[in-house]
């Protein structure tokens, strides 16, 4: 072996050497995955996992080949002509079905999950609404009918910032807060708006990502599995103070959840209505 290619050689162990103890130490304390809190970002997790997995096995085996490659068919001699052939069957179709089978076995997967994340929401599952606004999460419970009552932006005023339709005697008793709280292993239902622009309900912890579209209602449900206070960042870029639109859910036992609820002014109480 020539002394270049000893260096190359040399070079190259080296920096995967570099690379390996890299991966290990700084993925070892800070994994970018925030802490998961419900059975859907479990899900996901697992999702991402196999997918970084198979793409990682494919994308170091690339590259050793690569490497082999360059290294074995180098330029020996001026004269050296590339062996050159228009067509090989064989070749082809097998690297055109494996990554084929693999992409649409990963997609498959993710599919699956996805119907599942997406399904419909179990019966006693209870439902919150979110509304984004600039720059707030606000979040209306049902109240003791666990019915939430109705609103339409034309009821928006100072004492009425969600816009609920006192003539709906559902909206009386529903309770409007400034933090999500959940109780630990029971599902919600989470039924998105928006008052404004698009805004985009991020809860890292759920792995849920979803947009709060004016004039519409979309929706997710999770069952959260992990106690704890958890960021709500709005993840679409929604005005000037976007930067500081951020909320918190608090996962927490049904019965510090309860007492939590219980000490939040209802519909009729923010805006002096009578039953
Ligand atoms: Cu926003």
């Amino acid at each position: 072996m020539q002394a270049g290619s000893v260096h190359g050689v040399l070079f190259a162990v080296a920096v995967l050497v570099l690379v390996g103890i890299g991966v290990v130490t700084i993925g070892d304390q800070w994994w970018w995955l925030p802490p998961v809190a419900s059975i859907h970002g479990a899900t996901i997790d697992a999702l991402f996992t196999v997918t970084l997995v198979v793409t990682g096995i494919v994308f170091i085996l690339v590259h050793l080949l690569l490497a082999y490659f360059v290294w074995r068919y180098r330029a020996r001699s001026p004269q050296q002509q590339a062996y050159f052939y228009l067509e090989n069957r064989p070749l082809e179709v097998v690297y055109t079905l494996v990554p084929a089978l693999t992409l649409t076995s990963l997609i498959a997967v993710g599919t699956r999950a996805w119907f599942r994340i997406h399904s419909s929401p179990p019966a006693e599952a209870m439902p919150v609404r979110v509304i984004g606004e600039q720059f707030a999460w606000r979040f209306q419970y049902p109240g003791a009918d666990g019915t939430l009552g109705r609103f339409h932006p034309r009821f928006i005023s100072e004492e009425n910032p969600f816009g609920l339709d006192p003539e709906d005697p559902a909206s009386h008793d529903d309770i409007i807060t400034t933090e999500l709280h959940v109780p630990l292993n029971r599902p919600v239902v989470a039924y998105i708006n928006s008052k404004d622009v698009l805004h985009s309900f991020f809860v890292p912890a759920l792995r849920v990502k979803q947009d709060a579209v004016p004039g519409m209602t979309t929706r997710f449900w999770f069952i959260p599995t992990q106690t704890g206070t958890y960021d709500i960042p709005c993840a679409e870029l929604c005005g000037q103070g976007h930067y500081i639109m951020r909320g918190q859910m608090v996962v927490e036992s049904n019965a510090a959840f309860e007492a939590w609820l219980a000490q939040q002014p209802t519909f009729s109480t923010m805006v002096g209505l009578s039953h």
